[in-house]
C-alpha cells in the first residue's frame, strides 16, 4: 500500500506540501489541475510543472483526483467525441508525465453531496452531514446555493461553476436518460479510453457516487457491488477499475465494504483506496466521523485487514476529515484530522502485518 494525502494546488488549497511531507508514511499527493474545466485537454508542460512543485518537496505525483468527465459525454450527446478526444489527449499527457492512477467518477449534474458542510459533533469539531429528508423541501438550485454558502470561499471538488451555471437546461436534458443509458454512454466512454491507458501504463479508478442512490430522480449507477462488477465487465481489462470508497459505499449498511475490498481486490481491480468512517443515524440520514472504527458505523479494522489480506499494493489516502482544532479550509479536507486518520491507518495496518507474522507494509 503505497499513502497518498489529497491536494488541491498552490493556489487552491490552505495545505502547504512541507507539512504534508511531515505526516508519517505520505509518500504521495493525489492531485489536479483544478483550474481546468471538465472537458478541456490538460497541457503536458502544466502537468509537468505542478509535479516539480510536488518532487520538490519529497513527494510523488502518480495519482490525479479527477480528470472529469464532460457532461455531455455522460448525457450522450453527439458533441461527448470531442470531449472524449481531449479526455484521451490528457490521458496520454499524464501518462507522459508518470502518473499511473486517475480517479475520476459518472455520476450526473452532481457530485457528492451533503446538506450541510459544517455539523458540529458532539465533541466540538465540524463535520459533514447528510439528510435525505432535507433535500425533500429543496429544488436543486438551493442545494447549489447551499453548498456554495457552506464551503467559505473555497472551491469544492466536482462543483465547478461552469457545470452548474446552466443547470436547469442539464437537468432537463437528463430526463430522457436512465440507469441504462448511464451504463450505456459510460461503456462508450471506457471503450474510447481503456485502450490508450492500456498502452500508455495508465490506470482509469472510478470513484463510487456519493451518496450511492439516486437523488432528485437523477440515475446513479456507481452505487453497489452488482454495478461495479457490471462496470468492470464493460471492458474486461486491469486498467478499466475502482476507486473503492468506503465512506460513500458505506452510507448504505447493504453494502459490506470489506467482503467488497476482497471481491474486487482478488480480481486485481482496486487500484486506489480511499477509507474513511461514518455513522449512520437512520436511512438516508449520516454524518461523518473520524477514522476510528468505535466512532462511526464502520470497522475500519475489518476494511485494513480485507486489504492486507489481499496483498494491497495500490495507493490508500484517508478520506474527508472533520475539521478539528480550529483549523479553517475546505470542508472535509483539513490537515489535522486526515493526519490523525494517517496515524490510525499505517497503525492498524503495522499491528495486522505483525500479528500475521510479516514485515510492515507487506
Ligand atoms: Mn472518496
Amino acid at each position: 500500500m503505497k499513502m497518498t494525502f489529497r491536494w488541491f494546488g498552490e493556489a487552491d488549497d490552505t495545505i502547504e506540501l512541507s507539512h504534508i511531507r511531515q505526516v508519517p508514511g505520505v509518500t504521495g499527493i493525489v492531485g489536479a489541475l483544478t483550474h481546468i474545466p471538465p472537458g478541456e485537454m490538460w497541457p503536458y508542460d502544466e502537468i509537468l510543472a505542478y509535479k516539480r512543485k510536488i518532487e520538490e518537496h519529497g513527494l510523488e505525483l502518480e495519482v490525479i483526483e479527477s480528470v472529469n468527465i464532460h457532461e455531455d459525454i455522460k448525457l450522450g450527446l453527439e458533441t461527448r467525441d470531442g470531449y472524449i478526444e481531449n479526455y484521451i489527449k490528457t490521458i496520454k499527457n499524464l501518462g507522459k508525465a508518470g502518473v499511473k492512477v486517475i480517479c475520476y467518477n459518472f455520476m450526473p449534474v452532481f457530485d457528492w453531496l451533503r446538506t450541510n458542510l459544517a455539523e458540529k459533533l458532539a465533541d466540538g469539531s465540524f463535520a459533514m452531514l447528510y439528510d435525505q429528508e432535507l433535500l425533500k423541501n429543496k429544488t436543486p438550485v438551493q442545494i447549489v446555493r447551499d453548498m456554495a454558502d457552506g464551503s467559505k470561499g473555497f472551491s469544492l471538488p466536482g462543483w465547478e461553476p461552469e457545470r452548474l451555471r446552466e443547470l436547469q437546461t442539464v437537468l432537463e436534458q437528463y430526463e430522457n436518460v436512465d440507469e441504462e443509458k448511464l451504463f450505456n454512454n459510460l461503456e462508450y466512454f471506457l471503450k474510447a479510453v481503456i485502450p490508450v491507458c492500456k498502452s500508455r501504463g495508465v490506470k482509469m479508478a472510478i470513484h463510487p457516487d456519493d451518496p450511492p442512490w439516486s437523488i432528485f430522480g437523477l440515475p446513479r449507477i456507481v452505487t453497489c457491488k452488482e454495478n461495479l462488477e457490471r462496470l468492470l465487465g464493460l471492458v474486461d481489462e486491469e486498467c478499466n477499475g475502482l476507486t473503492l470508497c468506503s465512506g460513500s459505499l458505506g452510507a448504505n449498511p447493504d453494502n459490506d465494504i470489506p467482503h467488497m475490498i476482497r471481491y474486487f481486490g482478488k480480481m486485481g481491480r482496486i487500484h486506489f483506496a480511499h477509507v474513511r468512517n461514518l455513522k449512520i443515524i437512520d436511512e438516508g440520514h449520516f454524518h461523518e466521523t473520524s477514522h476510528l472504527s468505535s466512532e462511526g458505523s464502520l470497522d475500519v479494522f475489518e476494511i485494513m485487514k480485507a486489504y492486507h489480506d489481499i496483498g494491497f499494493k495500490g495507493y490508500m489516502r484517508p478520506d474527508h476529515g472533520r475539521m478539528i482544532w480550529g483549523e479553517e479550509g475546505r470542508p472535509g479536507y483539513g490537515l489535522y484530522d486526515r493526519a490523525l486518520g494517517i496515524a490510525y491507518i499505517n497503525g492498524l495496518w503495522e499491528a495486522i502485518g505483525k500479528m500475521k507474522g510479516n514485515q510492515v507494509g507487506v
